[in-house]
């Protein structure tokens, strides 16, 4: 499968993420729960170099719960805090903000011993594009007290959010890259929606898609598109268009608009109307 990816200004918004961290205590790695290591950005170890993260699987609405607990013994395992989050709903930012102030106590009780007191944690939601970091930065400032003035050293017009008493947040994220170089990491990004519709092969992408459903997931493939077991094709695009047929997405002369179908089945399953998915799978 080819996805044409040209990621250009990578060195820019590298120096840039780099710069602003230098200005915060704690990094939140905002994760898409689904994909947890396909919607890591490779470089993100040195990049943070060294300073506390935590990290937040978002969308857990829409990933298999089990693989979740999965995951976060995963990231527990290699010694990060590590929350659950469902943006969306605004679901589990409490506890992340927890988890970023104590990730950050070491960093401040060394600042009080110097004399500083009362400075608050100041963190950065770095993530891939479309894995909701904007949508978790209104759910804090949903929690927020004030907005803050420029500080010194930050890009100018960068705002801080103060949320809650002890916590400020950069208000602007850093956009990191996926990883496209595997391809099926680019699936994976392609039908979650981590990446343009425009940029991939929409029907490659589907039919990788519907042969997942029918190897693992014929059960929900079936009740959704009111199929018989029967009816599972290994020929994916004979299925297609049975779903097609089954749905009414037909053109003129009875021929399936298979455009359509693709639309439908990529919406059902990015919004979750066919059932909770984990596609990457932890290896321990
Ligand atoms: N179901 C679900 N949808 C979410 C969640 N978080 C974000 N979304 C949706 O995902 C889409 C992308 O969210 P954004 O917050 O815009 O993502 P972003 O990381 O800021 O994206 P860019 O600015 O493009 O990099 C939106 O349609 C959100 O409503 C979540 O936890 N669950
Ligand atoms: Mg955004």
């Amino acid at each position: 499968m080819h996805i044409h990816w040209f990621p250009g200004h990578m060195t820019k918004a590298q120096r840039m993420i780099r710069e602003q961290l230098k200005l915060i205590d704690v990094v939140i790695e905002l994760l898409d729960a689904r994909i947890p290591l396909s919607s890591a950005n490779p470089m993100i170890a040195e990049l943070v170099e060294g300073k506390p993260k935590v990290v937040a699987l978002n969308k857990a609405d829409l990933a298999d719960s089990a693989r979740t607990a999965e995951w976060v013994s995963y990231f527990r395992n290699m010694g990060f805090a590590t929350a659950i989050l469902d943006s969306a709903s605004g679901k589990g930012t409490k506890e992340l903000v927890n988890k970023v102030e104590k990730e950050a106590s070491e960093k401040i009780a060394k600042l009080t011993a110097k004399g500083i007191k009362g400075r608050a944690v100041r963190a950065m939601i770095l993530g891939i594009p479309n894995v909701g970091k904007s949508s978790l930065i209104n759910r804090l400032i949903g929690t927020a007290t004030a907005k803050t003035g420029d500080k010194p050293g930050v890009t100018r017009g960068q705002q801080w959010l103060t949320v809650g008493k002890n916590l400020e947040l950069l208000d602007t994220p850093g956009v990191l890259w996926p990883r496209m170089d595997d391809q099926e990491v680019a699936f994976k990004l392609a039908v979650t929606g981590a990446i343009k519709d425009d940029i991939y092969d929409m029907e490659k992408v589907i039919l990788n898609l519907l042969e997942i459903l029918t190897a693992q997931y014929s059960d929900r493939l079936c009740e959704r598109y009111k199929l018989t077991p029967d009816q599972l094709s290994e020929d994916t695009m004979e299925l297609l268009s049975l779903i097609g047929a089954k749905r009414g997405c037909l053109r003129s002369g009875g021929i399936v608009d298979c455009e359509k179908v693709r639309r439908i089945i990529l919406t059902d399953f990015r919004s979750g109307k066919l059932g909770k998915f984990t596609l990457d799978i932890p290896n321990n």
